[in-house]
């Protein structure tokens, strides 16, 4: 830690309050922030972690109309919601907002104003198309029309999905209102912009120095300087959202009715009301400052890889414009988190769910395994198999074992005491010399954000308890050396007493439990700031922890394990998911923020992987909803020497009308696959939109034609 910090704010980003949380999020912010904060307060440093959801933009605005209620019911619920199962996670945040708390819009405003103030944006009038009926202005492509190229009657305001065209809202003929269907208006609106290009020099030298950013960081945000910045605009004409400043507009001589700040323009500036929220709950309202306005306080902000450029270049650009604020010292943003071996998605249901695992499981086995598989430098995958693998070979067999038999053995051969060290052996010291400075190790890991190799450096020390507990064979030496023996006991039990502090940050709820089955007391709460009374710290695991003599307490089973059982019935509701959920629910639909959405490339692959496909012409002959499914759509498709059954998962984009007699193309070879008691024998190649629309690709050529 640089020693001209004195202070240390952490973030983890807001999550947007329209759906739970799952384990990407998990894996990309929430638990390494949490490991990080943990370590922090054990380590006995000044930290306040700050969280909370992200209540504002458009997709809550759409989910809302979609259940005909208001958008404050729809973010009451998933805030509520996604507090409390972050609560049981563990998740220790020291205050967790929302930003439809007043002091949240009253916040934004005043950082707003400050900027107008301060000249800092440029308004900028265009015609844009408006739903009269919906009252709000169209992005692209909530706009349909016909193609003005084939007369495509439902082409999207950005491009023609049948000849591939693209298009401007401006060109379609007879253009009509996605959301409502009502003719669209074209109107004037005036909009503030952040000139970013302003803060290109200040931002690149900034960056320039940052040589101890995460690589997968530094790229993204060099390439995106390379580019070159541009303006951005930071308010948005929308029923939903903090409202512009009416004094400000006013002065601008802008009408302010209707127009509220862009979504990420608010969010990034939650962060610093939560903190203000912290710091009236400690009795200090200006206590905020000391974390966000002084130059001994460290800033670090955990969030996943698609939030990279908003809190590395734009944050910190609306940061440097407003003045007085730190910038961030760090932002170790993660890459993602696959689940068996296939991209995370919430519309389409590929996802595990927070509050539905903890309703059978319990938080640490999956911290755990998270934390072994945490996507610090590239993509990763999360199975069941291995979750399973890893709670019983390392959580029950390595660490549980090694508790539980050396807590036993104490308690029935030694009343339940430490037995002292008596001329300890060149092994017990060797066990107890495993300790010496792995604290400042694993710290050293933990503060430059490497949090799984920090959790296997100790999970090594664990295994070299199990093999130095085999050696020693206490139950021989306790008949013939009862010395020894009780030096092997108190050796071992030192070791685990050290373990429950040093794998605090990563199993919090266990290593209590464990602290408690050792009759350990003393301990910094890594959940709680100021824990002062508190004698033991971090640097304390490197030395024996356990005073000779000392009670221990009831040793009980630590972790049990996951049955096969459990984990098939995972697999199974995720199969479930895909099948009947092929495609989106568009619950994410209308994210605001184009670019962003379109998907990286997948990694390159060689010609004959590509051979492997089997991909033809098809022409769809029949095509019927199928029954008790709200996504599945059965098409009979002629493939020139046979004709197929294949099911498509567009019954939510699409009629069965809009696919008879469409020539698609069909990957021809895919092995067979059961849904709904329905045989699909291939499948049909869709378009995915940034929405989570689908739509069929188009073929123009005889049935059974070869693709390539
Ligand atoms: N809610 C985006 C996301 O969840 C956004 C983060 C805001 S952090 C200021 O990916
Ligand atoms: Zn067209």
């Amino acid at each position: 830690m640089n020693p001209r910090h004195q202070r240390t704010l952490v973030t983890a980003a807001l999550p947007y309050a329209n759906g739970p949380i799952h384990l990407g999020h998990l894996a990309g912010a929430y638990l390494p922030a949490d490991i990080y904060c943990r370590y922090q307060r054990l380590a006995g440093r000044d930290l306040v972690f700050v969280c909370g959801s992200d209540e504002h933009g458009v997709p809550i605005l759409l989910k809302a109309r979609k259940e005909g209620v208001d958008p404050q019911q729809v973010v009451d619920r998933y805030h509520a919601m996604i507090e409390k199962a972050f609560a049981a996670f563990g998740m220790s945040f020291d205050y967790y907002g929302r930003t439809t708390d007043p002091l949240h819009r009253e916040t934004s405003q005043e950082f707003f104003r400050t900027l107008a103030d301060k000249d800092c944006f440029v308004l900028k009038t265009e015609s844009q198309l408006y739903d009269p009926k919906a009252g709000i202005f169209l992005a692209d492509r909530f706009i349909r029309g016909t193609c003005p190229g084939c007369a495509y009657e439902e082409a999207y305001g950005d491009q023609c999905e049948k000849c591939g065209r693209s298009l401007s809202p401006a060109d379609l003929l007879r253009p009509r209102s996605a959301l409502s269907d009502a003719v669209p208006e074209l109107r004037e609106t005036t909009h503030w912009y952040l000139p970013l290009g302003r803060f290109q020099d200040k931002l690149s030298a900034w960056v320039g120095d940052k040589k101890d950013w995460k690589p997968n960081v530094l790229g993204q945000v060099k390439s995106w300087l390379a580019d070159g910045l541009n303006d951005r605009a930071v308010t948005r004409d929308l029923p939903w959202g903090v409202p512009v400043p009416a004094d400000v507009a006013r002065k601008a001589g802008v009408d302010a009715e209707g127009k509220v700040l862009y979504v990420w323009f608010d969010a990034p500036i939650g962060y610093i009301s939560a903190t203000r929220r912290w710091a009236e709950a400690q009795g200090d309202p200006e206590l905020w400052k000391d974390y966000w306005c002084s130059e001994d306080s460290k800033l670090v902000h955990f969030i996943g890889k698609d939030n990279i450029v908003f809190h590395c270049l734009i944050f910190p650009a609306m940061l440097m414009a407003h003045g007085g604020f730190v910038l961030p010292d760090n932002v170790p943003a993660n890459e993602f988190l696959n689940l068996e071996g296939d991209k995370l998605s919430t519309s389409r249901g590929w996802a595990v769910w927070l509050h539905e695992y903890l309703e059978d499981m319990p938080a640490d086995y999956l911290r755990y395994a998270l934390a072994t598989t945490l996507p610090e430098g590239r993509d990763t995958d999360f199975s069941w198999k291995d979750y399973q693998a890893r709670v019983n070979n390392e959580l029950a067999d390595t660490l549980g074992n090694l508790a539980n038999r050396t807590l036993t053995f104490a308690k029935r051969y030694f009343e339940g005491r430490v037995p002292p060290l008596e001329n300890p052996s060149e092994a017990d010291r060797a066990l107890l010399a495993g300790l010496d400075g792995l604290p400042e190790r694993v710290g050293e890991l933990l503060e430059t954000y490497k949090m799984r190799e920090a959790l296997s450096e100790i999970m090594g020390l664990a295994r070299e308890g199990n093999r130095y507990f085999n050696e020693q064979k206490p139950w021989v030496t306790r008949k013939e050396d009862r010395r020894t023996c009780g030096n092997t006991i108190h050796a071992a039990l030192q070791l685990v007493a050290s373990l429950s502090v040093l794998l605090d940050p990563f199993i919090p709820f266990s290593c209590a439990s464990l602290r408690g089955m050792l009759g350990f007391e003393g301990l910094r709460n890594s959940a709680l700031r100021e824990d002062e009374e508190a004698r033991i710290h971090w640097a304390d695991a490197g030395r024996p922890l356990l005073e000779e003599g000392a009670v221990l307490g009831k040793p009980e089973i630590l972790f049990h394990k996951v049955e096969d059982s459990y984990v098939e019935a995972q697999l199974k509701k995720l199969e479930a998911t895909r099948q009947d959920s092929a495609e989106g629910s568009g619950e994410n639909a209308g994210g605001d923020d184009g670019e962003e959405d379109i998907p990286e490339f997948a990694p390159l692959i060689g010609f004959e992987d590509f051979q492997k496909l089997d991909l033809r012409v098809g022409k769809i002959l029949e095509a019927d909803r199928v029954k008790k499914s709200k996504k599945l759509i059965r098409c009979l498709v002629d493939l020139g020497r046979e004709k197929r059954q294949i099911l498509a998962g567009v019954a939510e984009f699409l009629d069965p009308e809009d696919l008879i007699d469409q020539q698609v193309i069909v990957v021809a070879n895919l092995a067979p696959r059961k849904m709904l008691g329905l045989e699909s024998q291939g499948m049909i190649l869709m378009a995915e939109g940034p929405d989570g629309r689908l739509s069929p690709l188009r073929a123009d050529a005889a049935p059974g034609s070869v693709v390539r």
